[in-house]
């Protein structure tokens, strides 16, 4: 029996923080997960050193199913972003082990391709309506097909998508969180006009994507995504907190657009009305965020049977080993949607060298065993954690809102 001899935690900031966890094998078989939890880091891995690997030792590494329930249900308390995340790396890291093992890519595992390739869609940015425009431009001429857009609100400081692509969202000064505003009124009247601006400029042959990022009530969704039905948006993401899953269904009545949630969710039950009301129709919950590939595929199993597709968060807060998992599952289920794709920075890769490759707006997966993802070790100790938090949203008086 091979068993898992050595469990480390390994976090570091190539760029930006990451928490990978490296499960060894009593054969000297190695698997990595990614247990990243953006600004709430320490707290994962903590919890992964403090109270996971001392159960995970001399555990049969081949019984991913069993250590899956042994970790949630033995934990007594259900769900949550840093249990779930813990679990998922785990989770990752022997489907990992169990791959290598078999000397076959995790996707075969999984039962093997669907598809040649895994579609991604692409960040365009900018901190204007023209920066922006131009930024999708240069995704088209990348050959990407599918494309969200954001950008900021005048009049209104730093709103979510201001920033120029491929920057963070790094605090100021530091150390607390940057404060940004928003404001509705000014979001419903000026986003429909600049992604109007983008389908006038670049027409309709690319599939066009939009977060509206939890800010809207439902009420206000349902206006913002009929006013937008006419450009015909492959999805609006996040249209309202979901917590109230419920909500959706005042949305659904309003308006045909598409819509996609789940990148703040953690499990199958805070999916579930969503799902089974037909209320969403892309379900974007991670394999990091969201339990693992063990979880994440009754996620989309569930998702099949009412015609919501998948649509995985892919951030460039998830490592590389969590992309490389995501394509896993996305390249061998049946309701795949689309997979986010935006490009780790360089200094990134000097840590996390994964075998995926882009092409055209497609990933091409690594045939080699497990996830394909290799960890420089000694690299990563070059890039000591640093604490970083995401901004908060205020309104123009004070009010603390959805950022
Ligand atoms: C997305 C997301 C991200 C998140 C980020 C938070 O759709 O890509 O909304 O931009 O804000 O992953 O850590
Ligand atoms: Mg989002």
């Amino acid at each position: 029996m091979d068993t898992i001899a050595r469990c480390d935690v390994i976090v570091c900031s190539p760029g930006r923080n990451f928490v990978t966890v490296k499960i060894t094998t009593s054969d000297g078989i190695v698997g990595w997960g990614d247990a990243t939890l953006n600004g709430r880091e320490l707290a994962v891995a903590s919890y992964l050193t403090e109270h996971v690997v001392p159960c995970l030792i001399g555990r049969d590494a081949s019984r991913i199913g069993d250590t899956w329930q042994y970790l949630y249900r033995g934990a007594y308390w259900r769900r949550g972003p840093v249990t779930m995340t813990a679990i998922a790396a785990v989770d990752v890291a022997l489907w990992d082990i169990k791959g290598k093992r078999a000397n076959l890519p995790v996707y075969e595992l999984l039962g093997g391709k669907a598809r040649e390739n895994v579609l991604v869609y692409g960040h365009a940015a900018g901190g204007d309506l023209a920066e922006m425009v131009d930024d999708v431009g240069r995704f088209l001429d990348l050959g990407f097909t599918a494309v969200r857009a954001q950008t900021g609100l005048v009049g209104v400081p730093q709103a979510y998508g201001a920033h120029a692509a491929g920057s963070t969202y790094d605090p100021a000064d530091g150390s607390l969180p940057t404060e940004t505003g928003w404001d509705t009124r000014a979001y419903l009247d000026q986003a429909p006009a600049y992604l109007a601006a983008v389908r006038e400029r670049f027409g309709f042959d690319f599939d066009l994507l939009h977060d509206c990022h939890h800010r809207m009530t439902p009420n206000e969704a349902g206006r913002f995504g009929r006013s937008v039905e006419e450009l015909k948006l492959f999805w609006m993401e996040d249209p309202t907190p979901a917590e109230n899953q419920e909500g959706f269904r005042l949305i659904r009545q309003r308006t045909s657009t598409p819509i996609a949630v789940g990148e703040v969710l953690n499990s199958i039950w805070d999916v579930q009305t969503l799902i089974t009301e037909q209320l969403i129709d892309y379900v974007r919950t991670s394999v990091s965020h969201a339990g693992g590939i063990t979880h994440l595929r009754r996620i989309f199993d569930l998702a099949a049977l009412y015609h919501v597709r998948s649509g995985s968060h892919g951030a460039t807060d998830l490592s590389p080993v969590s992309l490389a998992a995501a394509l896993a599952l996305d390249i061998t289920i049946p309701n795949f949607g689309i997979q986010e794709y935006m490009a780790h920075l360089p200094v990134t890769h000097e840590v996390f060298r994964p075998g995926y490759r882009l092409e055209g707006g497609r990933v091409w997966l690594s045939d080699a065993p497990g996830l394909g993802v290799e960890v420089d070790e000694e690299a990563a100790k070059k890039f000591p954690y640093e604490r970083k938090y995401l901004p908060v949203a205020r309104l123009a008086d004070g009010t603390l809102w959805d950022w």
